[in-house]
């Protein structure tokens, strides 16, 4: 797939439009992520903000969108983006310019960024409402307080001088976001397809003795060689206890024989990402313990899956796999007595102290409510794509826990896209079984 079915000004003027169209009259402010530094002169990787680059394809960073419904079906863009200079651009690299924003990325008019405050008092003269999520960036909302100040200075002599009122526009754009489009289902496809073949690839390439960036190294090779310029989010490489660290990161520990390797990572492909989790032996075989915990953890996952159905409480997965898990620990003799007392009194959470689901899309983590107006969990739509994620923790040193099972860390984890023919897993690439596992274990071993 080119980068260009995902990128398309039609596309993204197409979302602007719908948004304005649910906001109403008024100015829509919407800078860019800043960039931020690492130390000294170095500055961190760079990745546009989720919420803009949706709206606009515009890489850059630095930049404005500007826009506001001219009626129905209509409306203007102006970008504010850095200005051609080729002093600064053999040191940082290619810059579109304003002529850019316009040929290449659908702007109908665009300006140098230093020239936003001078702009926008004009553009906001008689505007009832100005669009803007406060908070992001002090600087910028100082500026703009700046801009109205100044305004209502200059207009002294109307009566009564009127400030737009400030409303944010994230509760309906991630609402829009929430509900994938065709580019984003494309992008998010292509994110889950290139992410399974990474992890494929990181369960052939584990041996005992290497260390678990090695394996890391492996994974995030194959995002790349299959076209994903960046992770999603930091991979987790847990090998052995430390995949009872939910966020491990350190990636650094020497793996051994008679360990799983847990491993939560996910490539980003236009501008969305997945979010896969499997865990599996560093030996050619699970041993018996670790084989029924993850029996346990797999069965709760399958039946979670299915309850991502159309109208479904988003939440129902979680409380599947609740029931599942606590089951699963009453079989495993780590905890005793009736299971759904234990559901109950939250027994498990020891074991099992995270969410089963989140929505995902552009962020890991994706924008979306998870409630109803009523404060209820929201019933599932089809196009939301949401992860299924279930796990048992047995910290190595909880001594309720039988010892067979101390230090073991299990989560399996799809990207399940909702539609009214049920739920399809987008990440079903990668094997999960015990038995797939271990015949690929076998295999990678051998040769
Ligand atoms: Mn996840």
């Amino acid at each position: 797939m080119s980068r260009d079915a995902i990128f398309a000004p039609a596309l993204h003027r197409a979302r602007r439009q719908r948004l304005l169209d649910e906001l109403g009259d008024g100015v829509l402010l919407l800078p860019t992520a800043a960039e931020t530094s690492r130390n000294g002169d170095v500055l961190n990787e760079f990745r546009p903000g989720s919420d803009f680059h949706y709206l606009t394809g515009f890489p850059e960073p630095a930049a404005v969108l500007v826009a506001w419904r001219t009626g129905r079906n209509a409306h203007t863009t102006w970008l504010f983006v850095r200005q051609r200079d080729k002093a600064r651009e053999v040191w940082d690299g290619r810059r579109h310019g304003t002529a850019g924003a316009k040929r290449l990325f659908g702007a109908d008019d665009a300006f140098p960024v230093e020239q936003l405050w001078q702009k926008l008092p004009l553009l906001l003269d008689g505007k009832p409402r100005l669009f803007h999520r406060l908070g992001g960036d002090a600087e910028f909302d100082r500026r703009l307080l700046d801009t109205f100040a100044a305004n209502a200075r200059r207009q002294r002599r109307r009566q009564p001088t009127l400030h737009p009122t400030i409303t944010d526009p994230i509760p309906a754009l991630a609402a829009q976001r929430l509900v994938k489009d065709g580019a984003e289902l494309k992008a998010l496809r292509m994110a889950a397809a290139i992410s399974a073949e990474g992890h494929t690839v990181a369960m052939r390439a584990t041996r005992p003795g290497c260390r678990e960036f090695e394996v890391q190294a492996a994974l995030e090779a194959e995002f790349r060689r299959r076209g994903s310029p960046r992770n999603g989010y930091p991979s987790i490489v847990a090998s052995g206890a430390n995949a009872c660290v939910l966020h491990y990161h350190d990636n650094d520990r020497r793996m051994r024989a008679g360990d799983l390797l847990l491993i939560d990572a996910g490539a980003e492909f236009g501008g969305c990402t997945a979010d896969i989790t499997r865990t599996f032996p560093v030996a050619e075989r699970f041993t018996p313990a670790q084989a029924a915990v993850y029996r346990v953890v797999l069965r709760a996952q399958l039946a979670g899956i299915r309850a991502c159905a159309v109208g479904a409480p988003w939440d129902r997965a979680h409380k599947v796999c609740v029931r599942l898990l606590t089951q699963g620990l009453v079989d495993l003799g780590v905890l005793r007595g009736n299971v759904a007392r234990l559901v109950k009194k939250e027994k498990y959470k020891p074991f099992y102290m995270h969410g089963t689901s989140h929505w995902l899309g552009r962020d890991v983590h994706d924008v979306g409510a998870y409630l109803d107006a009523a404060g209820e969990p929201r019933q599932l739509v089809a196009g939301a794509v949401l992860t299924v994620e279930p796990g048992l923790y047995f910290d190595p040193r909880d001594r309720r826990v039988p010892a067979i099972y101390r230090g073991i860390g299990v989560r399996i984890e799809d990207d399940v896209l909702v539609t009214a023919k049920g739920p399809v897993v987008l990440t079903a690439g990668v094997p999960k079984d015990v038995e797939a596992i271990e015949r690929m274990r076998a295999e990678a071993l051998r040769r």
